[in-house]
């Protein structure tokens, strides 16, 4: 899978320096996702509110993630992490019936900021080999995606410790950004 990274990420990186924000939930997935994409040293801050901060840098690209839900708190500090990002990458986990609410709230709400406005987003839909895993279309709606006019966004199905379907999720991210101005 290296290489297949390491061409989409020339291609992404083409020009400007660029920051992708990846959050969702705790225990969706999103360290997983930062290891299996193997781009560099992943690197572990934990303020002193409590909470991590993972960082990849990678030639241009800046991965940064970020656990959200039960932040409410804290919510103002991300506001430091939304400048300058192109895109986002929500990770939920499709299993996870009882907390499908509070993750459509918490990306609906990031969404909503002005800084978010023109942010492409892409969802990963984590934990597809599980049985109860709920489909990219129920995750569609569940999300609330269907309401966001204006915005490039995609729901890409993956088994982040597979690896499965994170090159297709970032290869459509890739696309969308190349084309933006
Ligand atoms: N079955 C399955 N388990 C997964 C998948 N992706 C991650 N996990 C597991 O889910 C658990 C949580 O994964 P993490 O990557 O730590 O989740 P996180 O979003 O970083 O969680 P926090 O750091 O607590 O916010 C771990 O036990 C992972 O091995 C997947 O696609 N399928
Ligand atoms: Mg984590």
């Amino acid at each position: 899978m290296g290489i297949f990274f390491s061409n989409l990420f020339s291609r992404l990186l083409k020009k400007k320096e660029m920051r992708l924000l990846m959050v969702g939930l705790d225990a969706a997935g999103k360290t997983t996702v930062l290891y299996k994409l193997k781009l560099g040293e992943v690197v572990t801050t934990i303020p002193t509110i409590g909470f991590n901060v993972e960082t990849v840098e990678y030639k241009n690209i800046s991965f940064t993630v970020w656990d959200v839900g039960g932040q409410n708190l804290i919510r103002g500090l991300w506001r430091h992490y939304y400048q300058n990002t192109k895109g986002l990458i929500f990770v939920v986990d499709s299993s996870d019936h009882d907390r499908i609410e509070t993750a459509a709230e918490e990306l609906n709400a990031m969404l909503a900021e002005d800084e978010m406005r023109d942010v492409v987003l892409l969802v990963l839909a984590n934990k597809q080999d599980l049985p109860k895993a709920m489909p990219a279309h129920e995750l569609t709606d569940r999300l609330g995606l269907h309401a966001q006019r204006g915005r490039q966004w995609f729901v890409q199905p993956t088994c982040a410790v597979q690896g499965s379907g994170l090159y297709e999720g970032l290869d459509w991210l890739s696309n969308e950004l190349s084309k933006q101005p």
